[in-house]
């Protein structure tokens, strides 16, 4: 499987692009299982490596916090990251197709690290609203430019794809943000006044996305859980203000299974 040039043509232009299904149907009933495994606390992971955070905190009805460590066994999770600490996943984000994309865009010998491989989840009837944004943050001294999203189950309308706003990726909304949000006004003036494409995806169909194209999800009306894999690529170069560490993915020193197995 290789991007052809109407493809990047497409990308370049609209800020996303459809690439069908990438993983096997082993692999993604691999990744399906492994997810469900991990919030309910079976799966054979460093869970002090991973943020993870439950849709709804007990008590409050809101998301709970963004942090280390299991939660309880729930499918009720918003968002699980440091998925690269995963072989399961870490294999996925190897694929070449994937190494392709992030060549043509950091360089062919570049190093590329992981941003993040997230998990993003609207339980069954469950879910949040996210605010409209773009995929940046302030404290990288470059923007990463990529992010693979996957779904892991079908994503429709009903509970709670993610809605973008094609062509949005040609200039930052609102950079002082320090991860991109738009405010009240900036809603109000840029995303009711244009088009919004609901990405409704089947399961294991990916699209490839800009980080600056705007980008919002809704909250699950359905029975259907709303898993999906989301993973951005940044170049390896990049510093990030405070420090931070980030693992490499492709190129020289990029992390193999078999030392992640090994740790
Ligand atoms: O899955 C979602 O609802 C949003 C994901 C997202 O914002 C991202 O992948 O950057």
């Amino acid at each position: 499987m290789h991007i052809t040039l109407e493809q990047w043509e497409y990308f370049d232009r609209e800020g996303y692009v459809r690439l069908g299904q990438v993983a096997s149907d082993g692999q993604l009933a691999a990744m399906q299982q492994r997810i469900d495994d991990i919030m309910l606390g079976t799966a054979p992971v460093d869970y002090s490596q991973m943020a993870m955070q439950l849709d709804r905190e007990p008590g409050t009805g809101r998301p709970g916090p963004q942090s280390r460590g299991h939660k309880g066994a729930t499918l009720s999770y918003r968002k699980i990251q440091q998925l690269e600490f995963d072989p399961i996943f870490l294999e996925y984000m190897k694929n070449p197709i994937f190494e392709e994309i992030c060549q043509r865009t950091y360089g062919v010998k570049a190093p590329v690290n992981c941003f993040r491989a997230m998990f993003m989840n609207k339980p069954a009837h469950e879910g949040t609203y996210l605010v409209w944004h773009q995929d940046r943050w302030t404290n990288l001294d470059r923007d990463p430019q990529i992010t693979i999203y996957t779904a892991l189950d079908p994503a429709t309308v009903d509970n709670g794809c993610i809605h973008i706003i094609p062509r949005s990726h040609q200039r930052l909304i609102n950079p002082s943000h320090g991860s991109g949000f738009l405010t009240d006004e900036q809603i109000e003036e840029i995303v009711m006044n244009t088009k919004h494409l609901p990405v409704e995806l089947s399961a294991g169909e990916v699209v490839l996305l800009h980080n600056w194209t705007l980008h919002s999800s809704s909250t699950n009306q359905t029975e259907i859980p709303r898993r999906a894999f989301s993973i951005c690529y940044m170049d390896g170069e990049t510093q990030a203000k405070g420090g931070g560490t980030y693992t490499r993915i492709f190129g020289q020193g990029a992390l193999t299974l078999e030392q992640l197995q090994s740790r």
